[in-house]
């Protein structure tokens, strides 16, 4: 008798202890696939983090690399509200021939263009035969905010020791018009960039200051 109920138990489970252990093994393998599922999303998530700001430093260190070479401002336009871009052309002679080379292989006329509608940073490359665009950054940038500064202290009307391309505007040097054309740019030497970026869920801002020491 006790011989055939230990055979009994060592036969097999009833069903009830085999529906408990599968539900067991259901709920556990649940808390694992959702442990599973959320570090992926972490770790893409932290992946989305760094690609944004390597992309933004490379960009950003790109446009003041070309920007310190450069041999001046062509023109600048800044936003003036929501729906106005801002951008900024200049002229960096590659080729060292102290002319504008269009034909070349590496354009010399650039222009970095912010649009706040799209929160797009794009480059665009002039050359003799086409325009060509192209985004600079995948992520959406808030803000790219350019300040224009001069060197050249004896028009820094308010003494704060910094020349303001305002203060240029308003100088006997300047035209008086309120816009940073011709006559100012031509004694801006030294330009302070902004750039705030949003990565998804939070915003990181870059700020560079470039010396256009090689300017004409
Ligand atoms: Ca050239
Ligand atoms: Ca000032
Ligand atoms: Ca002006």
């Amino acid at each position: 008798m006790i011989r055939r109920i230990g055979r009994r138990d060592a036969a097999g489970f009833t069903l009830v202890e085999v529906l408990v252990a599968m539900g067991l093994l259901g709920v556990l393998g649940t808390i694992l696939l959702g442990t599973a599922l959320a570090s992926n999303t972490v770790t893409k998530e932290t992946r989305a983090h760094t690609d944004v700001a390597e992309e933004t430093r490379t960009a950003m260190e790109r446009l003041v690399r070309e920007m310190r070479q450069s041999s001046g401002l062509e023109g600048v336009h800044l936003s003036s509200g929501a729906t106005d871009a801002t951008w900024m052309t200049f002229w960096t002679d590659f080729n060292g021939d102290k002319a504008h080379t269009s034909n070349a292989a590496d354009p010399e006329v650039l222009t970095y263009r912010w649009d706040p509608t799209t929160g797009r940073l794009s480059l665009t490359a002039q050359t003799s035969t086409s325009v060509e665009t192209r985004p600079l950054l995948a992520a959406k940038v808030k803000t790219f905010g350019v300040l224009l500064r001069s060197s050249s202290w004896e028009y820094d009307a308010n003494g704060d020791g910094s020349t303001t391309w305002e203060e240029l505007d308003a100088s006997p040097v300047g035209n008086h018009n309120n816009l940073p054309d011709d006559p100012e740019l031509a004694y801006v030497d030294l330009v302070e960039l902004t750039l705030v970026v949003d990565d998804g869920d939070a915003t990181q801002t870059y700020r560079t200051q470039v010396d256009l020491r090689n300017r004409s």
